[in-house]
């Protein structure tokens, strides 16, 4: 790794209560499939150990790890629906929760198992809002001001799509996208988005950050991207 250019994207820190995080921007990810992954997979006890929750990266295209706190948040619920809201973070926490335990599966090919996670259905915020009928899809946006994700109506009001406010048992960290993130069990991370701050119902899918890149706009874990291969 000596003299290899990525120190000022990618670096190790402390993020939080003794553990330490990898954190890059886009453009690092390259480097990072080279030489990170077989690092970790080489050496189980070296960086891995050091990952904040198991095996997890800590992504994040910006470069760096917005954060706010709980008073500071707000999640906002608009677009083609009968009456837009907007929840405080205490509001959020007051809705009935749902938990499941699943895995997380980046589509570069890493994957944890069984992650505890804990939120609130997408699909009862959506019947709150009460959707227009023009609307198809959703479109969801990050306070870090660049991520933007996209879910059909459908795949939205899915049991296992959860706007996530708990991971293993404690509060979402903010280098894992707390105070709140999306969570969509049946996809790959990516559709995942960190730091939500906006759900807006559209007339159709726009396209999120990567799936300007390529990936698939429909994230299917093992159905689409064919980039998985590694994954174990
Ligand atoms: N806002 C935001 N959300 C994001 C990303 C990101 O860079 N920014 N990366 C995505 C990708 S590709 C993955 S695999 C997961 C990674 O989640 P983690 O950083 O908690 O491991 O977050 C997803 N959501
Ligand atoms: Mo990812």
């Amino acid at each position: 790794m000596d003299g290899t250019p990525v120190g000022r994207r990618v670096f190790f820190g402390i993020l939080g209560v003794g553990a330490v995080g990898v954190l890059w921007g886009a453009k690092a990810q390259d480097w990072l499939e080279k030489a990170v992954a077989p690092l970790v997979a080489k050496d189980g006890t070296g960086l891995s150990a050091f990952l904040p929750i198991g095996r997890f990266r800590i992504y994040t295209v910006t470069g760096d790890l917005p954060s706010k706190s709980h008073s500071e948040y707000s999640l906002k619920v608009g677009g083609l629906v009968d009456s837009p809201f907007t929840l405080t973070y205490e509001a959020l926490r007051a809705l009935p929760p749902t938990k499941m335990t699943k895995d997380f599966q980046c589509v570069t090919g890493w994957r944890v198992h069984e992650v505890k996670w804990q939120g609130v259905l997408l699909g009862d915020l959506l019947d709150r809002a009460g959707v227009k009928a023009r609307a198809k899809a959703i479109r969801f946006k990050s306070f870090d001001g660049t991520y933007t994700e996209s879910l059909t109506l459908s795949q939205a009001r899915r049991k296992d799509v959860i706007v996530a406010y708990q991971m293993e048992g404690g509060d979402i960290s903010a280098e894992h996208g707390g105070p709140v993130r999306l969570y969509v069990a049946p996809m790959y991370g990516y559709k995942s988005i960190k730091w939500l701050d906006t759900i807006e119902l559209t007339d159709q899918v726009e396209p999120g950050y990567w799936e300007h890149y390529g990936y698939d706009v429909d994230g299917w874990v093992g159905r689409s991207n064919g980039r998985d291969d590694n994954a174990t």
